[in-house]
């Protein structure tokens, strides 16, 4: 007899589009997924990965017990014994060389993890350390400190109004392969249709031809590194030309003055030389940006990723204030998430705004951002001797051995290590050095809600998520309040409960006593008691969301949203499109949009000589070749590749070049490459296309499995190789600290020769 059917709901915690699924199981077995027609954002849009989930969850290299490792093995242990071995090993550590020498790297997955949102703060508090790393500083770290600057809050970031825009102008992203970035958008793919349907234009601008580039009105293949110089030569031709008009913002931004003269180095016909897009272009794109009903511009990982990433963050936001898009429906606009705190209308917005630099790298000096140090300087702070010298690590959710630069010389830091203990459900190019590895649950036995992600939403839209599969074993909930109270030095006998429940606590006596909340004055007491039998991160949400725009504020406004609501509602419920919010969602010590922040201005200046330098190299004759990344959607950064269905078919792991630079080289057009940087080198099977700009070489990043010691079965047969062997953990973006990814110059030749 066969075990019944049913049908679960929930929203995909994979990438940043939080795609509605349809999963079908025969008991526990998962049949089928497909996307859910009547989720009420994504539409029944799906990507491959997306029906992967069941597969994820079956894969017999996805670990269930602890290991720790003996005598240079990894061996499977119950979980006490794990946290005993933690307690221990950081005991070592700390006894001989304090707090300060325990670091710890928190990677993607985290931020799509309900329990990994609320409950990694503990352990890091019980860490005491200021050795931080995130996979931020090899991602959106620019961004957030441009926003951080301009809005006076890292998370206050804009999004462009893709179901309204007449315009969008987008550099180095590709949501026809990711689905979309800091812009959450389920279905990017149909929304850029559908925009381009309603008569409105899309430019990208991207080095390579891509499945995005295709679709676009226009391709623009600028040369990596020089998006800053082509936005700052926009603005000047808005200048130039008369365009600026700030509109109804105009009142409530400061510090403008000094924009116009600090853009008059980069003229067009300057920034032409150095970015390969001609005059003409720059100026249509000033004069299209300016005379649009409305218009976007957005930029990612290719323009992030790069040496002036905040430069260009700041340049981005700015054209659109300089031609009255911001805060604008159709322009830019800042989401509004069911769980954030209310705005007050006609509020001011001013807030203590945001610094960086409060403490410095021990080896390289330099600045903290969001707590944080930049993952490049890790290796240093590992090798370096002397006090403070990183000497054990805590690594959550992350592969950093192939997502962070110089991956080769981070191998050989960590096994150099004395203490390490992953979080994460494989034993993989990382956690292979762990002494510790932490299994948590899979996607499907968690609850979900898309608390990072509805954050940066084109629309405002809850959907929550219970558990598809029932499970005993412990979460990221219960793993990482065990280890922050192992960490304290409560002991392995510590009941997370109760840390848990100080949690909750903490949030509703918050809440209560803040003149601002909607239970302003309540008794705790009958918050916690109406909150009470969920998990911990659960109640935090249900907290959240009760208090939040949207909430029932506890009996306060009986229809409104709660997490009980959202379960009656599977496919999520819609709040709305996004509206201008100015002042309200400022927190700047003005409660005005600080146009022209003084980081910017000295980041600016070096701008300006870095033209001078290209320039003056753009008149020799140049062959330098310079790598780029890209994505493809059947790829989720590192992880994924041990899915069977997603790696069948060629092997994606190619080094794309143009077929000029491929026979000035002398490669053959199904041979190998090795191509060298600074820092490595590797050889990959060459794929020559003229979809890439002349010039400019791409490999994938998040490949590599060929290393000893790993667990991966199915990603070690198509192996790859590590593009981060070859990208330099020394250059910075100076201002958040973040890698440079793109824009690597690189040797290329004939492998064996
Ligand atoms: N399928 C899939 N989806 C994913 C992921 C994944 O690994 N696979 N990862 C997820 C994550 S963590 C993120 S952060 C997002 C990222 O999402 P996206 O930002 O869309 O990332 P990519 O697809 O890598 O697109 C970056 C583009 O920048 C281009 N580029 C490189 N250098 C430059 C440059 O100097 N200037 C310009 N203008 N362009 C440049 C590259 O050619 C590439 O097409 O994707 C998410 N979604
Ligand atoms: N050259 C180059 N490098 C890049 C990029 C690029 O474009 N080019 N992109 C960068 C970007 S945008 C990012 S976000 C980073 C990603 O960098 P990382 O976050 O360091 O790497 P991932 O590949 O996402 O690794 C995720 C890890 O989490 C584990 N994991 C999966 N699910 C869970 C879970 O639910 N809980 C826990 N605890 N662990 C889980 C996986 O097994 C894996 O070990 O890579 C960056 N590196
Ligand atoms: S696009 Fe992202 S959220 Fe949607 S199904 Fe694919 S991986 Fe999941
Ligand atoms: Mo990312």
């Amino acid at each position: 007899m066969s075990e019944a059917t049913r049908t679960a709901y929930r929203t995909c915690p994979l990438c940043e589009a939080t795609c509605g699924l349809e999963i079908t199981l025969e008991g526990d077995r998962v049949t089928r997924i497909r996307g859910d027609a009547d989720d009420v954002f994504s539409g029944g849009f799906i990507c491959p990965k997306g029906t992967t989930l069941g597969e994820l969850h079956d894969d017999p290299d996805r670990l269930h017990k602890p290991l720790v490792k003996r005598d240079g093995k990894h061996v499977e242990v119950e979980w006490d014994e794990a946290y005993a071995a933690v307690e221990a090993g950081v005991e070592r550590v700390r006894e001989a060389s304090g707090n300060e020498s325990i670091g710890a790297y928190l990677g993607n997955p985290n931020v799509h993890n309900l329990g990994g949102t609320f409950f990694v703060r503990p352990l890091l508090q019980s860490l005491k350390t200021r050795n931080l790393f995130s996979a931020s500083t090899v991602d959106q770290m620019p961004r957030h400190v441009s926003c951080g600057l301009m809005y006076g809050n890292p998370d206050t970031i804009p999004v462009p109004d893709l179901d309204r825009t007449d315009y969008l102008l987008m550099l180095g992203a590709n949501p026809l392969e990711s689905n979309g970035s800091l812009c959450t958008a389920p279905d990017f793919p149909g929304r850029l249709k559908r925009l381009r349907e309603r008569g409105g234009q899309l430019v990208v601008v991207d080095p390579r031809t891509t499945r995005t580039a295709r679709l676009a009105d226009r391709h623009l293949a600028i040369r990596p590194g020089t998006d800053g110089h082509f936005l700052l030569a926009i603005a000047n031709v808005l200048f130039e030309e008369g365009l600026v008009d700030y509109g109804a913002l105009s009142e409530h931004l400061e510090d403008r003055e000094g924009t116009e003269a600090a853009v008059a180095p980069f003229g067009p016909a300057r920034v032409a030389e150095v970015s390969g897009i001609p005059e003409a272009e720059i100026r249509k794109i000033a004069r299209e940006i300016a005379g649009a009903n409305s218009a976007a511009v957005y930029g990612r990982i290719g323009v992030h990723t790069a040496e002036f990433g905040t430069l260009t963050s700041w340049a981005s936001d700015l054209l659109t204030i300089l031609t009255g898009n911001f805060d604008r429906v159709g322009g830019m606009l800042f989401p509004y998430p069911a769980h954030a705190r209310p705005r007050r209308k006609g509020q001011e917005g001013k807030g203590r705004g945001f610094t960086t630099g409060r403490w410095q790298s021990r080896v390289r000096g330099v600045p903290e951002v969001r707590s944080e140090l930049p993952i490049a300087t890790l290796a240093d702070e590992i090798e370096t001797e002397g006090a403070g010298q990183i000497r054990a690590l805590f690594t959550v959710g992350g592969n950093p051995i192939l997502s962070a630069p110089n991956g080769e010389r981070l191998d050989t830091a960590f096994a150099g290590l004395s203490f390490m203990v992953s979080v994460d459900p494989y034993l993989n190019e990382t956690t292979r050095h762990a002494d510790v590895i932490l299994p948590p649950t899979s996607a499907l036995e968690r609850s979900h809600y898309d608390a990072s992600f509805y954050n940066i939403a084109v629309r405002s839209v809850a959907n929550y998520s219970p558990p598809v599969l029932e499970t005993d074993a412990p979460g990221e909930e219960e793993i990482l309040s065990r280890l922050a109270l192992v960490v304290g030095g409560h002991g392995t006998e510590a009941d997370p409960a109760l840390l848990q429940r100080m949690l909750v606590r903490g949030l509703i006596e918050r809440e209560v006593g803040s003149e601002h909340s909607l239970i302003h004055g309540r008794d705790a007491d009958e918050i916690e008691t109406a909150v009470a039998g969920r998990p911990a991160a659960v109640a935090m949400l249900d907290v959240l969301l009760r208090t939040g725009p949207w909430g029932d504020a506890f009996g306060g406004n009986p229809d409104g949203l709660s997490i009980e609501r959202l379960e009656a509602h599977p496919h999520g419920i819609d709040l709305g499109a996004l509206e201008p919010a100015v002042p309200a969602a400022l927190s700047t010590p003005s409660g005005k949009i600080d146009v022209f922040p003084e980081a910017l201005r000295q980041d600016v200046t070096r701008l300006t000589a870095d033209l001078g330098s290209r320039c003056e190299a753009a008149s020799k004759d140049d062959t330098q070749l310079v790598l780029v990344g890209r994505r493809t959607v059947r790829s989720n950064n590192s992880w994924m590749h041990n899915v069977d269905t997603l790696m069948r078919g060629r092997d994606r792991c190619t080094l794309q070049i143009h077929p000029e630079d491929a026979s000035r080289v002398g490669l053959a057009t199904d041979g190998r490459a090795r191509v060298t940087s600074r820092v490595g080198s590797v050889e990959a099977p060459i794929e020559i296309t003229d979809e890439i700009r002349p010039g400019v070489v791409c490999l994938p990043h998040g490949y590599g499995h060929d290393l000893h010691g790993t667990g991966l079965s199915v990603a070690a047969k198509t192996p790859g190789v590590n593009s981060n062997r070859l990208t330099d953990d020394q250059p910075l973006d100076v201002l958040s600290g973040n890698a440079v990814l793109n824009g690597i110059p690189v040797e290329v030749e004939a492998a064996g020769s």
